[in-house]
């Protein structure tokens, strides 16, 4: 290791970029190491020794232009630009509605080969979204460099989509140097190795799970409205108001009285004007072959319209293969293009049958059918709880949580609610709330009261 390294190594580690101890992580997983490249920038020596380093790794590359990935990447970015002489862009995290419009910042005219920057990947997820976005602007996009890679396949997970991953340092060569030091205990290597080497797989989102992410960006919403009525006027009343709070709608299509199809054209052009997802809540349980006529037939048809729907996987993965295994000719022309499912890991119902065991084989069933699995449905006792159950969650699934109204309690049919900050903070991506909202005498401004809420807490995660 080059001496300029080991010197930026020490900073990192000197500033409290690089700590280690016990920390909760985003996801629930206690580590016992963190890092926190957002302090470099406040430290000029430092930040300025990280910029020629990866100056000097990205002359080595064939790009045009450069970009950072908000906001701790811009400085850094800002920085090679000027050193290489190469054009610099930045994409805002909102769009802009009014004056000249667009998320672009920089000069339209130089766009070209996009040099991509950030300061950390762990599931390259953000890195995915970034060079989708810029290659929707008109950019090409090869190259992402990084500043520390703590990913468990980070490269092989750009590769996939046709990005090469370079990255200054990586978690090994900081605890190489820093144990080597003297700065880190053998102790302390040897549960950061135990934690990586534990540490669960990070799985490649599918497709409905980046589009899902992004509605929740664009709308700044992890509300799911189960909009549980029987009455279909009702239901698009409801809807109607509360569609710009919500990132998806569940539903439970076979409790609409007089269901005729018009039901679900209606739900899917209002799902494409107001931007958000239909989520049937569907809960197939059966053989492969049957769950395949349900979904793809019968009056419902949700094959046609439903983004995605909840399983229980309680009669194998065959049930996961008979939903997505469906051919084109059962598929209507119009269909979503990209579905999946959530499955049932845990429920939020006083004494399910769930057990423990079950729920992590659910898990594993979910990891490797991950192309059609999205996530779980999970709940919790507390917080604490949550956090347990979601660490056993690869990164790149979500966890969706129904069972959540502003205060605990409970209804007179064992349904058990949590609030939407526990559900939140202990780990749970979205929260699923039904009665909360809909039997509120303003539904439309309850919605945005949990919208709030349950963003705040997601943000705050
Ligand atoms: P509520 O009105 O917020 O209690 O409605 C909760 C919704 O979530 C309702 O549609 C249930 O069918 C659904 N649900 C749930 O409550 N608990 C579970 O474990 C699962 C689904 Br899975």
């Amino acid at each position: 290791m080059d001496n300029r390294k080991k010197e930026f190594i020490r900073g990192l580690f000197d500033i409290g970029a690089v700590k280690f101890g016990s920390y909760t992580l985003k996801s629930g997983l206690e580590s016992p190491f963190y890092l926190d490249l957002r302090k470099v920038v406040s430290h000029p020596k430092l930040h300025n020794l990280m910029c020629s380093l990866l100056s000097e790794k990205a002359d080595e590359l064939d790009f045009d232009c450069i970009m950072g990935i908000p906001y701790t990447a811009l400085p850094s970015a800002a920085s090679i630009a000027e050193r290489l002489e190469k054009p610099l862009f930045m994409l805002r995290k909102e769009e802009k509605k009014y004056g000249a419009g667009g998320i672009l910042v920089g000069d339209p005219e130089l766009k070209g080969m996009c040099l991509i920057v950030d300061d950390l990947i762990t599931t390259g997820l953000s890195k995915f979204e970034t060079a989708d976005t810029l290659r929707g602007e008109g950019f090409t996009v090869k190259d992402i460099l990084v500043v520390v890679d703590r990913s468990v396949r980070g490269s092989e997970e750009l590769a996939e989509r046709g990005l090469v991953l370079h990255a200054l340092v990586s978690l090994d060569e900081i605890v190489y140097l820093l144990s080597r030091e003297g700065s880190l205990s053998d102790e302390k290597v040897a549960e950061i190795k135990a934690f990586t080497a534990g540490q669960k797989t990070s799985i490649e989102p599918n497709p409905l799970t980046i589009k899902l992410l992004e509605v929740m960006k664009r709308k700044q919403s992890n509300l799911i409205l189960s909009l549980d009525t029987e009455d279909k006027d009702e239901f698009f009343d409801i809807l109607e108001k509360t569609a710009d709070r919500i990132a998806m709608v569940k539903t439970h299509v076979d409790i609409i009285q007089g269901f005729t199809p018009d039901f679900t054209q209606r739900l899917r052009k209002l799902s494409e004007e107001k931007d958000f997802l239909i989520f049937e809540d569907r809960k197939f349980a059966d053989i492969g072959n049957t769950v395949k006529h349900q979904f793809y037939g019968g009056i419902y048809r949700i094959a046609d319209w439903a983004d995605c729907v909840t399983s229980h996987l309680i009669a194998g993965e065959g049930t996961v293969k008979g939903l997505f295994g469906g051919s084109d000719e059962e598929r209507s022309s119009d269909s979503p293009e990209h579905q999946a499912a959530f499955l049932l890991a845990r429920m939020s119902s006083k004494g399910n049958l769930i057990t423990e065991e079950y729920s992590k084989k659910v898990i594993q069933a979910g990891k490797s059918n991950s192309e059609h699995v999205s996530g779980y449905i999970g709940h919790g006792s507390d917080v604490e709880d949550i956090r347990k159950f979601k660490s056993l969650i690869p990164e790149g699934q979500l966890l969706l949580m129904p069972g959540v109204k502003l205060e605990r309690g409970t209804d007179n049919l064992g349904q058990q609610y949590l609030t939407a900050e526990e559900a939140v903070s202990g780990g749970a991506d979205c929260i699923i709330v039904g009665r909360g909202i809909i039997a509120a005498a303003d539904p439309a401004e309850m919605a945005e009261v949990y919208r709030q809420r349950a963003w705040k807490a997601y943000s705050e995660r």
